[in-house]
């Protein structure tokens, strides 16, 4: 038993439940009160004006974890009901949760949020649930061309793939040629956004550079392409120098 109160008159249905989990130590009509926060002994205080204290007798227990603790609820909530908006948190991002008249309140929001999925992009709460623009796993990239300086190529970029999509290049010497065998390899370019690259290197006379592209994004790493055969491909080119 805990804040016991006696009124010369009757409370409204709002002043119940404003009040319900609150030490009210006055208040209009309120004629005797008592906040059982002693401790002990046999006196129970009473917090009004005049104060007619009781007498406890047969020794009663007094249990810390019981003491009201001013607008906050000690035992398991009643549900959807509150006095702060926290406790209406329904772990939903897309809900903006409040508390009015201790009932909780969810109402749709636009927040930005996480689906969980990589391949959805720009994320955004709507209907109470979270989700984004889907995309794919970058296609190939294709007609990786040079221009008249010898030194810039560039490529179009993988269709499909989104916003975020960004490419690695990987560059070896011809004569150590098929892909994925050599050590002349390296990981020429990784993770650019631009959809070209500048090599100013010449290669030692006899030699000659090949390049891939390969696509990149949350999703998941495109294909180097596939090697051909008289136009049909055949094996497709893996490399592991780019991470
Ligand atoms: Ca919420
Ligand atoms: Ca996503």
């Amino acid at each position: 038993m805990d804040e016991v109160r006696v009124w010369n008159r009757v409370l409204t249905q709002a002043e119940i439940q404003s009040g319900k989990n609150q030490e009210l130590t006055s208040g209009t009509g309120l004629i005797g009160r008592w906040g059982l926060n002693e401790n002990g002994a046999t006196a129970a205080g009473d917090s009004t004006t005049p104060a007619q204290n009781g007498t406890l007798t047969n020794g009663p227990v007094w249990t810390p974890t019981d003491k009201a603790v001013l607008g906050a609820c000690l035992r398991a909530p009643i549900p959807a009901c509150c006095t702060t908006s926290a406790q209406c948190d329904d772990a939903n991002p897309c809900t903006t949760d409040s508390c009015g008249a201790n009932t909780c309140g969810h109402s749709n929001n636009t927040a930005s949020c996480n689906d969980g999925n990589a391949c959805t992009v720009n994320d955004l709460c709507g209907g109470g649930t979270c989700g984004g623009t889907a995309i794919t796993v970058p296609t190939e990239v294709a007609n990786l061309r040079f221009a008249s300086d010898d030194a810039t190529f560039t490529w179009n970029t993988a269709t499909g793939a989104g916003p975020g999509t960004v490419h690695d290049v990987v560059r070896g010497l011809v004569a150590g040629l098929p892909v994925g065998s050599a050590p002349s390899e390296s990981c020429w370019q990784s993770g650019i956004t631009a959809a070209s690259a500048v090599d100013a290197t010449t290669p030692t006379p006899g030699q000659a550079f090949w390049y891939l592209v390969r696509g990149s994004n949350s999703c998941g790493k495109g294909t180097y392409g596939w090697a051909e055969s008289h136009g049909v491909p055949t094996a497709q080119r893996v490399t592991t120098v780019c991470p």
